[in-house]
């Protein structure tokens, strides 16, 4: 069937036969990867008013609250600070349901002992912030969260320092894999033995780790961008390790958004909390 787009351009190559017709994503997704300097500002203010409704987040959380009232009052901070909202519905997924990845019904109630994984991020003037933190809803982490969720915190910044011009997308997304096969090693949630005689093509940590590290961001959340395109400086991507262990029903995700330049990686995250220690500070303090 001839489609309306079809008749158009037939009429286009008709009335203008000496015009050179190419289609228009391929030349939009190539211009959008490379972010110009207001473009890296525009997501900085987005990752700013995403920080304030973490910050918010973290004097709000304790156990009983519901996972739709931590949602509220991320909302609040962004419109009050005339965001245009959410950039993507956020994901506010409290013990099990953090091993549920795209969960985003945020109709629980957050129960002492558990962790609480946050998956959300503001849009305002079109440019979006992709930021996850998983916080312990008394305020606490457990000896075991600690562990779990320092070796998400260590294959975070392995993963960005390994972000530089030149890497492909998907050659890096094979090396995190093999810090978290390490990382999942030192769990012991992973044996060594196994390990060693496993299918190179299906790796026994995507049983504990089973989505991507990074994607573009920008005027998409899951911005367009050819993953075999190398990185080159102006990129911007998200990094998002996770360990997720239905077993126990504990779930950790952190996520930073990294701006790729020719002299190395910038976190545009660095002043979002992440050491266990600064998120326990400022919850104790948000208690007071
Ligand atoms: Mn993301």
């Amino acid at each position: 069937m001839e489609t309306r787009n079809v008749r158009f351009v037939n009429r286009c190559r008709e009335q203008f036969p000496l015009h050179r017709f190419d289609r228009l994503a391929p030349l939009m997704h190539d211009l959008r990867v490379i972010k110009s300097k207001l473009e890296v500002e525009m997501i900085k203010e987005s990752i700013r008013i995403t920080n304030d409704g973490f910050h918010r987040v973290l004097r709000f959380v304790k156990p009983g609250v519901k996972e739709y009232e931590i949602e509220a009052e991320m909302i609040h901070e962004f419109i009050q600070q005339g965001a245009q909202g959410f950039a993507f519905p956020p994901i506010i997924a409290s013990g099990k349901n953090a091993c549920c990845l795209h969960y985003n019904t945020n109709h629980m109630v957050c129960q002492d002992g558990q962790l609480v994984l946050l998956d959300f991020g503001a849009r305002q003037s079109n440019y979006n912030a992709d930021l996850t933190r998983t916080i312990p809803v008394n305020g606490r982490y457990t000896k075991r969260q600690r562990a779990v969720y320092n070796a998400v915190l260590h294959v975070t910044r392995a993963a960005t320092a390994m972000l530089k011009p030149g890497v492909i997308l998907k050659e890096y997304q094979e090396k995190v894999g093999k810090i978290m096969e390490e990382e999942l090693l030192k769990l012991r949630l992973l044996k060594a033995n196994e390990v060693k005689k496993q299918d190179p093509e299906k790796p026994l940590f995507k049983k504990y780790f089973m989505h991507g590290t990074s994607h573009h961001l920008g005027l998409d959340v899951h911005d367009v961008g050819d993953v075999w395109r190398p990185m080159a400086a102006g990129m911007v991507f998200t990094v998002e390790p996770g360990i997720y262990i239905r077993e126990e029903n504990l779930g950790v995700r952190l996520e930073n958004d990294v701006l790729i330049t020719k002299n190395g990686t910038v976190d545009l995250m660095k002043d979002v909390p992440i050491e266990i220690e600064e998120i326990e500070d400022l919850m104790a303090k948000g208690k007071k």
